[in-house]
């Protein structure tokens, strides 16, 4: 009898000799013949994309959502259920031994709905950690299309894309207007991929090597004993980092001018910041930076104002772009580039291309308009969409590359690493918001948080079992080829070009560049900061860097410490100023700008409702405000009340309108500042709320009119109705025409400086 195990094993031996029986002999067995499976050899046609990776929710032109209604309610069906489809009879109980005994362990809808609760949070971001975003289209004018192959910046073509604006220093619950860099970072998603631009709202850095990025971030963020003070740079640890390393000057500087705290998000510049390098279809190489121009132009708040909302309204940037988009006031930017020639030193009149500190004024090389954006949709969801979305200087697409600033190259390692924590491995691009709209056919497998299902068996090459697919692609094929730069013989080194050295000239352009009003503010600016210091040391350094930007900079702000103003320790350099750099003096367009009419509610009622029918026309806001809420009926149409006199603050407003003297209203107050309010109310005749919006607005430089009885709100808040940015007497409509030409220069500049 034969033993079973030999049995079986000639069985086995025997499929295998069928299996290799003439004519089908394994490809390149043993003397068999040569191979007769044909090798695959041309590209498979790309995959369609992985049935989760189709992209991110579409709008319609309004920005209203395509998606079927059911699909913008939270829950999509009719009954509730658990995470696995069971539907469930009650939420609000748990499962007890009895109403009064003790909870089940077996309860699992309990312990899924807490066991998902207690995960529900994720790591911040680690900086830029408060953000607002909004889906939009970007499309292209083709003024590019001779400079660089990307298909998305050829004439016409148009791309989706997803910005995020941020704060840097913040936690993610901070308020939006704290002084800041904001950061501008933008995903489009191509048909040849997804690229990344991942700016600011400054056009220079902090540093100039990426290797002192924690640095930088551990002395802006709060003080690691007390976490203390959030969201800001008026303190000890961040000044001390600046002021000993003086790279920090230039981008301080434009932290304490106006650019530090933005009016609004859709009212920011934006900066690729580092030179990038197009190539075009013929392999020619053009070094340039990348800029956004806001079309409502560069606004800012007043210092004052600034702190003010950040109680008020600490959402105010957050919500100030979700209205407009809402309101169908889509904000816009235009992408331009400043080109320069791709020469060996990579520099441009002097300046070093690849000093992330150093800008190019626009008057040396303009900024060549080359698409528009247009934001036209929030988002649906905060966490899927502006939380979760990752964004990486690394993504590029065939026509831009990177260059060899040491800040830019070690960005290109920090983006993908942070996200493997943030958002919990190395899978976050299959989230809806990060995926791509090109198809996908990478060889990434497995994974935390793994939503693909990936057939076949292999995914690797080269290989045969899967048809030798997929083949890499050439250029005539849309492959990314890394230009072949130039990498000068050069020796292992820790160290900087020599060009890197200069701290100060480009300070002291900037300065130079302000107009009287902007310089103000930024000596403001450095007293309070600087003030705020509790160490002499760091302050008298502070100074020292003051005194190598400007001489009078250093003695007005020295004079506001108290110090002495020091020498400077570099001979201040010839430069100069770029006017481009300042925000004053032109005009813009007036869109999404809020207008406050102050009414008594009783009297001229009509003036109120022409007065909003104006603005409505102008593409303004305006918010009625009124001793009480609800409608206001008398002779007409009811008007709704947007904001009570409790309620509103003149920091929302950029103008505010009286349209009448509302006298004090004892039984509107509640228990508020009772006793202070009956004071100004028994001294004015007016109540003291809209005394103090009126005041406010005016101190912050925003246009005032008034007509009718709201003249006497004016003369009793001791407000001259000559001043500069009053418009007081006629008709509604003609103080409404001067308020709007007003908002044009956005303030009234002619008020600043103020007089203390
Ligand atoms: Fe950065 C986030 C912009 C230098 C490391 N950065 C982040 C964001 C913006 C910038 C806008 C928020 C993106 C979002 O909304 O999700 N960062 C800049 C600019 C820089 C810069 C304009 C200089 C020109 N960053 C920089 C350096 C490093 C990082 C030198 C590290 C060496 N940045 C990060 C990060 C973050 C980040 C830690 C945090 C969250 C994230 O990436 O996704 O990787």
């Amino acid at each position: 009898k034969k033993n079973p195990v030999s049995a079986a094993a000639e069985k086995i031996a025997g499929k295998v000799q069928d299996a290799i029986s003439p004519g089908n002999e394994l490809p390149g067995a043993p003397g068999s013949e040569a191979p007769q499976v044909e090798e695959p050899t041309k590209a498979r046609e790309p995959l369609p994309p992985k049935h989760d990776q189709t992209g991110p929710d579409t709008y319609s032109p309004t920005g209203q959502p395509t998606g079927a209604p059911q699909d913008r309610v939270a829950q999509g069906g009719a009954y509730l259920t658990t995470a696995q489809g069971a539907r469930l009879y009650d939420t609000d109980h748990s499962l007890k031994a009895g109403p009064r005994g003790p909870v089940l362990l077996q309860d699992h809808h309990l312990r899924e709905k807490i066991t998902h609760f207690d995960h529900e949070r994720i790591p911040e971001r680690v900086v830029h950690a408060r953000g607002a975003a909004a889906h939009g289209v970007f499309r292209a004018y083709g003024a590019a299309a001779g400079i660089t192959k990307a298909a998305f910046l050829a004439e016409g073509a148009e791309t989706p894309v997803f910005v995020r604006f941020s704060t840097v220093l913040g936690s993610r619950g901070s308020a939006d207007t704290v002084r800041d860099t904001r950061g501008f970072a933008t995903k489009f998603y191509t048909d040849e991929g997804v690229f990344d631009l991942v700016g600011n709202n400054m056009p220079v850095f902090f540093i100039q090597d990426a290797i002192k990025f924690p640095d930088i971030i551990h002395a802006g963020k709060p003080h690691p004993d007390r976490e203390i003070p959030q969201a800001q740079s008026a303190h000890d640890t961040f000044w001390d980092f600046v002021t000993l390393h003086t790279e920090a000057t230039h981008h301080t500087l434009w932290n304490m001018s106006d650019r530090g705290i933005p009016r609004s998000y859709r009212m920011m510049e934006g900066f690729g910041i580092h030179t990038f390098r197009l190539v075009n279809a013929e392999g020619a190489t053009t070094l340039v930076k990348f800029h956004w121009k806001p079309k409502l132009g560069v606004h800012s708040l007043v210092w004052e104002e600034a702190q003010l909302t950040a109680g008020m309204d600490p959402d105010f940037h957050r919500r100030d772009l979700a209205d407009a988009i809402e309101a169908g006031a889509f904000p816009q930017w235009e992408l331009g580039v400043q080109t320069f020639p791709d020469t060996e030193d990579e520099m441009f009149e002097g300046i070093d291309l690849l000093d992330p500190t150093k800008i190019v004024p626009e008057e040396l090389a303009p900024v060549r308009p080359i698409g528009l954006m247009t934001l036209n949709a929030n988002p649906s969801n905060y966490f899927a969409e502006t939380e979760q979305v990752a964004f990486h200087v690394g993504h590029l697409v065939p026509g831009i590359d990177v260059s060899n600033d040491p800040l830019m190259q070690g960005r290109l390692f920090s983006y993908v690493d942070t996200q493997i924590t943030r958002l919990g491995g190395p899978n976050f691009a299959q989230l809806p918001i990060n995926r791509t709209h090109a198809p996908v056919n990478d060889m990434l497998r497995d994974g935390m948080h793994q939503t693909a299902v990936h057939r076949g068996v292999a995914p690797y090459r080269p290989n045969s079992l899967d048809g030798g697919c997929p083949f890499v692609a050439g250029a005539d094929t849309g492959a990314y080829i890394e230009v072949p730069a130039e990498v000068p013989a050069a020796r292992k080194v820790r160290d900087a070009a020599a060009s890197f050295d200069d701290h100060f000239s480009q300070a002291r352009l900037f300065w130079l560049s302000m107009t009287p009003t902007e310089r103000e503010h930024i000596v403001a600016a450095y007293t309070f900061e600087l003030g705020k210091c509790w160490e002499p040391a760091v302050k008298e350094r502070g100074l020292r860097s003051l005194a190598n930007i400007d001489p009078e900079l250093c003695a007005q702000v020295a004079r506001g410490l108290g110090l002495e103003a020091p020498e400077a320790t570099v001979a201040l350099a010839s430069v100069e100023p770029s006017p481009a750099l300042s925000q004053l003096g032109r005009t813009w367009p007036v869109d999404g700008r809020v207008i406050g009419i102050v009414t008594d509610g009783k009297t001229g009622l009509d003036a109120v409702r022409e007065a909003r029918g104006g603005i409505l026309d102008a593409g303004m806001v305006p918010l009625v405000i009124a001793p009480t809420g609800g409608e206001l009926a008398a002779g007409g149409d009811p008007v709704a009340v947007q904001r009570t006199f409790t309620t509103a603050r003149s920091t929302e407003f950029d103008a505010v309108l009286l349209a009448g003297s509302p006298a004090p209203a004892a039984d509107a107050y509640g228990a508020r500042d009772a006793k202070t309010d009956d004071a100004a109310a028994a001294r004015t005749g007016v109540d003291p709320r809209v005394l103090l919006l009126v005041t406010e607005a005016f101190r912050h430089g925003k246009a005032v009119g008034a007509w009718g009885d709201g003249a006497t709100v004016l003369e009793k808040a001791g407000l001259a109705a000559d001043a500069a940015g009053v418009v007081s007497g006629g008709a509604a409509s003609t103080v409404l025409d001067g308020v709007a030409a007003l908002l044009a220069g956005h303030r009234a500049w002619d008020r600043f400086p103020p007089a203390l």
